[in-house]
């Protein structure tokens, strides 16, 4: 059983003295689960101390990606790239990142990607990155980022 099962078994209580309406829901909350697979980290650039990180993500039932943490950096958070003006622009998604059920979501350089702001000590190849993704509905995940080079960078000129 669920542990956030409360309303539901109110509800069924409710709806068994009257009749048997099978009216679940298709997936309960407690049961939510998402995939996080292919993390990867590149190298903090020379003299820097931010770098990009990206992963697949696939989540069981409609979800939403709400934050990340890491204790090699102060920060992290998801960005969108977006093209202004030919200007590669990034931007904090607030709001987190929609996770529609049983679709592969992919951060990847030119898109959207993993933030580290603050990283304390250079992040070099062969390092790793321990991740911690929260959800809003599935529980936390932890994956750990390996620190490399991107096979594919589709846009060249980016540095995330
Ligand atoms: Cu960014």
């Amino acid at each position: 059983m669920a542990r956030a099962s409360f309303p539901v078994v109110l509800i069924a209580l409710v709806a068994g003295l009257a009749a048997c309406t099978p009216k679940e829901k298709a997936a309960p909350a407690g049961a939510a689960t998402v995939e996080v697979s292919g993390a990867l980290c590149r190298p903090t650039p020379v003299g820097r101390h931010s770098t990009g990180c990206y992963l697949t993500l696939k989540a069981s039932a409609d979800d939403r990606l709400v934050s990340l943490s890491t204790p090699l950096a102060g920060r992290a958070q998801v960005h969108e790239s977006r093209m202004e003006s030919n200007m590669m622009m990034m931007l904090e998604l607030k709001d987190g990142l929609a996770l529609p059920a049983s679709q592969i979501v992919e951060l990847k350089p030119g898109g959207n990607h993993i933030m580290l702001l603050g990283v304390e000590e250079p992040l070099k190849v062969g390092d790793t990155v321990p991740l911690t993704l929260t959800f809003a509905t599935a529980e936390p995940v932890e994956v750990t980022a390996a620190v490399g080079q991107p096979a594919i960078a589709d846009s060249g000129s980016a540095s995330h």
